[in-house]
């Protein structure tokens, strides 16, 4: 399996589900959804989503149905855009550019942009809990509404970016730069690998190493993306590069150098694949996936 044609697979995947299970732009709301779909359906990688069905299958193979992961893989990606969007915003990051496109708020104004996350962010979890899409049990859903809400919250992704914030332009140890990335960026990665393994029907002790693989792909994919941010250019990524050194962020780089980063990626990366010891071949797109966060260009 080429882990290109398989990205390229998943991401139709999940981009098709979009038009089942993300709200079409008519009626009294068309302008603030045509606001959400412009920056959900603006590109992007789709990982969280392809990591929550690489997990399902990994424990399930095909005997699990699509339409019983998809709602969670297209929440994961609500999450996920919503996040970039209040993050873009003048108040936070002040970006221009997003996924190589305009940001939100530059099209629809900073009222327009903060609605728009905040609708992604509702839509999720309306998907979560639609009694009426798949069959997953209402047991399962519950298990991972819960996960994937601690894991987008206050003591995840929203906490995260609150320590960062907080603690910009200011001198911390190396400890808090890995709260921050565990919460910010790592936690909402972990819940995508969990949410498909709780989908699958994974056992405790699955569940247990597909966290521990989440845990690590996740460090390693935050360490990749400062490694980005002060190595490559603007349009190779499709958003601001450099800006870490220009807001003289702490990162992974401003720690240890360009060398070292890389070998803690690389570690990172491997010690996830080491958390999949006791999973067969079916758990080859979750190593795959592990090799591509190392490697990935933006
Ligand atoms: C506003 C609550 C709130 C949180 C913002 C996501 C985030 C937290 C900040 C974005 C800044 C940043 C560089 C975060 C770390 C890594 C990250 C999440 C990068 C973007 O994710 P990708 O690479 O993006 O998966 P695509 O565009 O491919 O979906």
């Amino acid at each position: 399996m080429e882990i290109k044609n398989y990205l390229n697979e998943q991401r139709q995947l999940v981009e098709t589900a979009f038009d089942q299970f993300v709200p079409q732009a008519y009626g009294d709301f068309k302008d603030h959804i045509d606001a959400m779909r412009y920056s959900l359906l603006a590109g992007g990688k789709r990982i969280r989503p392809i990591l929550c069905l690489a997990s399902a299958r990994a424990i399930a193979g095909i005997s699990i149905e699509d339409q019983d992961i998809l709602p969670t893989a297209c929440a994961l990606e609500c999450i996920h855009t919503y996040s970039l969007v209040h993050d873009d915003l003048p108040a936070m990051d002040n970006d221009d550019l997003r996924r190589g496109k305009a940001t939100n708020h530059v099209l629809y104004g900073e009222a327009g942009a903060i609605l728009a996350g905040d609708g992604l962010l509702t839509w999720a979890f309306d998907l979560l809990s639609n009694p009426a899409h798949g069959n997953l049990d209402a047991d399962k859903k519950l298990r991972i509404t819960h996960c994937i809400s601690r894991a987008a919250g206050s003591f995840g992704m929203v906490g995260g970016q609150a320590l960062d914030i907080a603690t910009e332009n200011t001198r911390f140890p190396f400890k808090t730069l890995q709260t921050i990335h565990r919460s910010k960026t790592g936690a909402l990665i972990t819940a995508s690998v969990i949410a498909g393994g709780i989908a699958a029907g994974a056992s405790h002790a699955q569940l247990n190493s597909l966290e521990n693989y989440g845990n690590q792909i996740g460090l390693a994919f935050q360490i990749v993306d400062d490694l980005l941010n002060a190595t490559s250019t603007t349009e190779q990524l499709g958003k601001a590069a450099g800006s870490d050194a220009e807001l003289g962020k702490a990162t992974y780089p401003s720690y240890f150098g360009i060398e070292e980063t890389r070998k803690r990626a690389k570690k990172a990366v491997e010690e996830a694949k080491n958390c999949l010891a006791d999973f067969d071949n079916k758990a080859r797109p979750l190593r795959l996936l592990a090799d591509y966060i190392y490697t990935r260009s933006h």
